[in-house]
């Protein structure tokens, strides 16, 4: 076990350096840029789910303001490929024309002074369409007779995949049987800054340069390059601050392209940034899973095979790069979760309908596949009699058993699962609540006690990509350290920081390396103008990989600076170390700024066999193995539910925590507290709905329910610190775990309040609704 070191280096607890800009309202957003002659953009979008358009018109003298499909010659829709067998392409037009297949895509384009004045002309233009069908629900969509989105498909089954290792022989022996169905909503993912982007040409450069609000800088100009038909060279993708990822914004928008190649051909400056409402009826989507399970178990629980089919909404187009199907791999990969078991088959359909394409969103169908086995887990347990928590640390993979590879081919690096669910159960004080679960609450409420424990795949390789049929994933990042003539440190890196604090992290890297304090080391993110390739910031991946990447950099200068140490305090490079921000070999001591000034300032110091590679480093890497590192927690809520009202409170919320190395505790505190806020709106609050027409029947934050401070718990949190064997310093990632967990543990919370009255939920958000109609349904008649 590593702990918490007081200096400034990997471990230590120190504040993050992009508060200072943010905290001070010193930040750049999109919304924050100023530019002489920035044009804003508005979106005419469409009205209706599905449908063919009949007719569009410009507003009188507007033809230069107003843009459709048909002025856009020469640009490419985006497509998304895949390796896998069966998948069936969509063309994604940054303005739709012939037809419609979501109430908000983009028809026509406006551009004015203002965004006011862009809007009013959206308003102006006319628009005649010819309303069809809408397909709005995976298991209606999947039946023969169905509309479809994509007539050229002949059904609306964008994958299918099937995966079976043998569950015969369990389903037919196995003494305990549970079947159940589960459905999770379709969500937003909100981050507080909307998508958005400024685009404009650089005649000096003879370049578009393009500002955008992303997750994946790198990946964006291959997109925008592929789209646009313009050289890469020819485009330079520059993010500002991001508020907020999350997911959504790790695709390459259909108005990115759109804004993009205004800028390209009218050679100005535009900029669009999505509305609130843009973002609840119009952005991509996630979470929307539907879960039919069986389990098959001994008497004493034991977890023998599980049989599942799992449909995912996949909305009406397959977003780039990571397509409409990665959500069903991951479900199906990820669904045997912590447990330790071997017969399993699942079968999964990614179906199109009429919603708003579907997007990664912070734990990729793992707080889907997280409630529906969690809540197996419990089925289990009540079946058998047993109190839930022993059941699941008895199916636990243990920790003896790591490394352990999975039915699914997962291979879980190291850890201690049913160590992370006992000190769960202790924080939360299962015991005591069944005690108290023994009495009657004074209010008339009744309280439960869940729990969900997973496992989060991080910093993924390129192997895990292909496999889910996406090639140009690569799994490694690179980074680049200078050091500067007075001694200063630049570390740069194509990934971005999107608030999950990686300014901090990656000079924290550096300094455990060189020594050189933080105030002197600056980093710069995600410009492709100024740093190496990299894929961006998903799948938990930033820390692990270009963390990785700047450790090996870093090393690599301290190498080339300890030969010239060496040289200049007449010793052996061996003899030479760093400590206290200086450089020491013996007696004598060296300052950054004084290897710094010889290479840069005064060469003659130096030997005639100088390393002439000099004092910048850009190295790649990728941890020992494809699979990934794996991190993974216990979630335990304590819940009160009023039978009356249908109403919860979440009395008590622990998460028990492993990303092996911890780089900055606080950080990682933040990032499970962040997380499972969200899981918590996942469980009991979020959900956008749409009606038989494939209207959005949330398209406020007034009917779109986000959790805000009094609906959250004040979480606590224990660590476990497990180091990875596979990657630099034994860290695993943790962006994503805080959201997977919540749904599961607050659920089966829920699920144990109404055990008495013999009521149980398996769709979630877990509405007074929901739960009410569960209490009716159990009600004798
Ligand atoms: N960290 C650490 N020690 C570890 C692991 C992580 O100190 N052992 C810190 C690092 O600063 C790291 C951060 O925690 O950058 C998140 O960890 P990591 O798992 O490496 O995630 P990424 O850097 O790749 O960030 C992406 C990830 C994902 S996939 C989503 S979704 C998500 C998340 O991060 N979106 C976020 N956290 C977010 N946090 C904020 N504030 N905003 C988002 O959009
Ligand atoms: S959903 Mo996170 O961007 O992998």
């Amino acid at each position: 076990m590593a702990s918490e070191i007081a200096g400034e280096g990997i471990g230590a607890r120190v504040r993050r350096k992009e508060d200072a800009r943010h905290l001070l309202g010193r930040g750049r957003f999109v919304g924050d840029i100023q530019m002489p002659g920035l044009l804003e953009v508005a979106f005419l979008r469409s009205p209706v789910a599905h449908g063919r358009i009949r007719s569009l018109g410009k507003p009188q003298g507007q033809e230069d303001a107003v843009f459709f499909w048909s002025d856009m010659a020469g640009i490419e829709p985006i497509v998304t490929r895949s390796s896998l067998p069966g998948y069936k392409l969509s063309a994604y037009y940054p303005l739709s024309h012939e037809k419609v297949r979501y109430v908000g895509e983009g028809i026509a384009m406006c551009v004015a002074a203002s965004r006011a004045e862009a809007e009013d002309l959206a308003e102006a233009v006319s628009l005649d369409i010819e309303e069809l069908p809408a397909v709005t629900d995976s298991e209606a969509g999947k039946a023969a007779d169905s509309a479809l989105v994509h007539e050229e498909w002949g059904d609306n089954l964008c994958l299918v995949t099937d995966f079976d290792s043998g569950i015969e022989a369990v389903a037919k022996t196995a003494p305990v049987k549970v079947v159940r169905e589960y459905k999770t909503a379709r969500q937003c993912m909100h981050p507080m800054e909307g998508k958005g982007l400024v685009a404009y040409w650089d005649f000096q450069a003879d370049q578009l340069v393009v500002i955008t609000s992303t997750q994946v800088p790198h990946l964006i100009r291959t997109g925008l390059s592929e789209c646009l038909g313009l050289d890469q060279s020819r485009v330079r993708v520059s993010p500002p601050d991001v508020g907020g990822g999350f997911g959504y914004k790790c695709l390459l928008q259909p108005e990115e392209v759109a804004v993009a190649w205004l800028a390209m051909t009218r050679k100005g400056a535009y900029r669009w940034v999505e509305d609130r409402r843009e973002h609840l009826v119009a952005g991509a989507n996630a979470r929307q899973h539907h879960y039919k399970v069986t389990a098959y178990a001994d008497e004493r629980g034991r977890l023998l095979g599980l049989d599942a089919e799992i449909n995912v909404d996949i909305g009406a187009y397959s977003v780039w790069p990571f397509s409409a199907c990665l959500e069903a791999a991951q479900a199906g990969g990820n669904l045997p979760g912590p447990y330790d078991f071997r017969a399993y088959r699942a079968r999964t359909y990614s179906v199109a309908t009429n919603k708003p394409p579907f997007a990664p969103y912070r734990g990729v169908a793992r707080p889907g596949v997280c409630f529906a086995i969690e809540l197996t887990i419990d089925a289990i347990a009540r079946a058998v009699g047993r109190e839930p928590a022993d059941v699941r640390a008895e199916n636990l993979v243990q920790a003896a058993q790591m490394p352990y590879t999975n039915v699914t081919n997962k291979h879980y690096d190291s850890g201690d699962y049913p160590g992370s669910l006992a000190k769960a159960r202790e924080m939360i004080g299962l015991a005591a609540i069944r005690e108290r679960q023994k009495g009657r609450e004074a209010d008339g409420r009744r309280i439960g006690v869940g729990f969900a424990t997973y496992t989060e795949q991080s910093a993924h390789g390129t192997k895990v990509f292909a496999a889910w049929g996406l090639p140009l994933v690569p799994g490694f990042e690179q980074a680049t350290v200078k050091l500067l003539a007075d001694g200063t440190l630049e570390v740069r890196a194509g990934i971005h920081t999107i608030g999950q604090g990686l300014e901090t992290t990656l000079a924290q890297v550096a300094n455990q390396v060189l020594g050189i304090p933080l105030k002197d080391i600056q980093v710069k993110l995600g410009d492709t103008a100024s740093t190496p390739y990299s894929t961006g910031a998903y799948a938990s991946r930033g820390i692990v990989m270009a963390g990785g990447a700047v450790s090996k950099s870093a090393t690599e200068l301290a190498g080339r600076v300890k030969r010239l140490a060496a040289h200049l305090l007449q010793c052996k490079p061996e003899d030479v170390d760093f400590r206290d921000g200086r450089i020491h070999a013996g007696e004598a001591s060296l300052s950054f700024g004084d290897i710094g000034k010889a290479w840069y300032l005064r060469p003659e110091t130096l030997p005639d066999d100088i390393d002439t590679n000099g004092l910048e480093v850009t190295q790649g890497y990728k941890p020992k193995v494809d699979s990934g590192v794996f991190s993974y927690a216990t979630h335990a809520a304590l819940v009160a539910v009023d039978p009356e009202t249908g109403m919860v409170e979440i009395l008590d919320y622990v998460i028990v925590e492993d990303c092996g190395q911890m780089v900055n505790p606080m950080i990682v505190e933040g990032q499970a507290y962040g997380g499972a806020a969200q899981g918590v709106g996942t469980a009991l609050f979020e959900e956008s709905p749409y009606d038989a027409a494939g209207q959005p029947l949330a398209s406020t934050l007034i009917d779109y329910l986000l959790p805000g401070p009094t609906e959250l718990p004040g979480f606590r949190i224990g660590h476990m610190e497990t180091l990875s064997p596979y990657s630099a310093h034994g860290i695993k990632g943790v962006g994503e775990g805080g959201a997977i967990a919540p749904a599961g543990a607050i659920v089966n919370a829920i699920n144990d309040a109404l055990r008495e009255l013999g009521a149980e939920i398996g769709e979630i958000p877990a509405t007074p609704e929901r739960i009410l109609n569960a209490i009716f349904a159990a009600q004798p008649a």
